[in-house]
């Protein structure tokens, strides 16, 4: 069945310096073809299905650009680089929110155009409801959370993602790339003090370092670590090692899994629709192959988890298109375990120029995921890039997950976070707390570990987070 997507409105890619050119498919085993992305490749793709679904009814109207968005670096009259739109949807009549609200009390899947109409609802607070009650099905009041430590093994990148704060060229300054021995070292370091169950590893794409690194480096932490779980690589990554070997993406993950790799996380989808994504990210791999990269984990029975980067130039329509691709996916194969919405962070990269999203706009987005993913049981706020505060709140807006203790933050920090790196695990069992809600500590793949009851304050506070080391491997903030 064809799907129906309300059409964005044509005039969204704002870029002057919007460039043409022809598509990069075909090319996955040579990696040396692919141009350096500076946000302005094209890739060739299949056009969305642009019918309307609602038959006039909630067609967007063409919408204003944000004022802000001047880039000022040549000391010349200022232009935006990019701009955020700010769409004005139609609000929607009431018997259509009420009929979204019957399929959602019966269970019945909802709409693209379901979807879009609840981007233009008035009633933020409903549809948190509306969410919190989705989500109180599959997880009734329990929130989870994990002691996890991230790893992040090198900034070196060959990508030039628009937003990324993160990365750096070999060789320039603050470039970092580390040993085996370094990073077991360090993840040997983090066990010593706090009982990790999982380390999140996700990195650059490295032009240089051969793919036997990767397979080293896992199989040194699992000996070293053989309790942890190694949640590893993003399924972009997992595609460049494709691109370097000349391997399927079978034989790579059957390789990985070989040396220990136990589930993979969700990064690197950032927004699938292909205007934007060549925009924002154009080196990276196309939205199929990052799909493709999952359908082949899930089929060898490797879990992963799926993201969404939101708050910069993307659409109503292109989130919506987004949520619709891992839902079909999710059909197919069950393998995803969570959804994290990302918020784009803009300190100290190309999309400097762009307010962020708001923790209304958040909300939204959290509650209308918990409602379009009706196959994806968790929904993570993930504390560290939207504060403690926010996350607390999107617990009534269908979070049943507040992710981890994290240790040491980079991606975000770069980009501008400002949460803390030194709590207590005591208190996110407060915040917990404090939303009605039941902490309880899970592992990677959603087993319960331990429960923590109403008073069941631990006296070995754990550091939830902790003050991050400068040094050798750069300096956050
Ligand atoms: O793909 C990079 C994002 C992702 C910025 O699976 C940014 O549990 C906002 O994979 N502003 C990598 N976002 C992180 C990742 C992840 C994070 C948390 C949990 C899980 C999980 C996975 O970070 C990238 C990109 O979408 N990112 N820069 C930025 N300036």
């Amino acid at each position: 069945m064809a799907r129906t997507i309300p059409a964005p409105p044509s005039a969204f890619t704002q870029d002057p310096a919007e460039a043409t050119g022809s598509g990069v498919n075909g090319l996955r085993r040579d990696p040396s073809v692919l141009p350096e992305d500076e946000g302005g490749l094209v890739r060739k793709v299949a056009d969305r299905d642009l019918l309307d679904p609602l038959a006039g009814n909630l067609a967007p109207v063409p919408f204003e650009t944000s004022p802000e968005g001047t880039s000022t670096t040549s000391g010349k009259a200022s232009v935006p680089m990019f701009r955020r739109v700010r769409e004005r949807l139609p609000v929607p009549p009431d018997h259509i929110l009420a009929e979204i609200e019957r399929k959602v009390h019966v269970g019945e899947r909802l709409s693209a155009a379901d979807g879009m109409a609840l981007f233009a609802s008035p009633d933020l607070l409903w549809l948190g409801r509306l969410a919190r009650h989705a989500q109180r099905r599959i997880s009734g009041d329990t929130v989870f959370f994990n002691i996890n430590r991230h790893l992040n093994l090198t900034n070196v990148c060959k990508a030039k993602c628009a937003f990324c704060s993160f990365r750096r060229d070999d060789g320039e300054a603050g470039a970092y790339t580390m040993t085996v021995a370094e990073a077991v070292a360090t993840a040997r370091a983090t066990v010593a003090t706090l009982p990790i169950t999982e380390l999140h590893i996700v990195n650059g794409l490295h032009p240089d370092l051969p793919f036997d690194y990767y397979v080293d480096m896992l199989r040194a932490l699992s000996d070293a670590l053989p309790h942890v779980h190694l949640k590893a690589f993003t399924a972009v990554e997992i595609w460049w090692f494709a691109r370097i070997t000349g391997k399927s993406y079978a034989e790579v993950l059957h390789d990985l899994r070989e040396a220990g790799l136990g589930s993979m996380p969700g990064g690197g989808a950032e927004i699938f629709a292909p205007a934007v994504r060549r925009r924002i990210c154009g080196y990276k791999s196309t939205a199929e192959d990052w799909l493709a990269v999952h359908r082949t984990a899930h089929g060898l029975g490797i879990r992963t988890n799926s993201t969404m980067l939101y708050g910069h130039i993307e659409t109503a329509a292109d989130r919506i298109d987004h949520l619709l691709r891992l839902r079909d996916l999710q059909d197919e194969t069950g393998g995803f375990q969570v959804f994290i919405p990302l918020r784009f962070h803009n300190a100290n990269n190309r999309m400097s120029d762009l307010s962020m999203a708001t923790p209304l706009e958040t909300a939204r987005i959290f509650a209308i995921s918990r409602l379009m993913l009706d196959n994806i049981p968790h929904l993570k706020a993930y504390w560290i890039m939207l504060g403690l505060d926010t996350a607390q709140m999107l617990l009534e807006f269908g979070v049943d997950d507040m992710d981890g203790t994290v240790v040491e933050e980079r991606i975000y920090h770069m980009a501008g976070a400002h949460t803390p790196h030194e709590m207590g695990r005591n208190e996110l069992l407060r915040v917990i707390r404090d939303a009605g809600r039941e902490p309880v500590q899970r592992d990677t793949t959603y087993n319960v570990m331990r429960r923590f009851a109403r008073d069941d304050d631990p006296s070995d506070d754990l550091p939830i987070a902790m003050p991050v080391q400068s040094g050798a491997l750069g300096v956050i903030q």
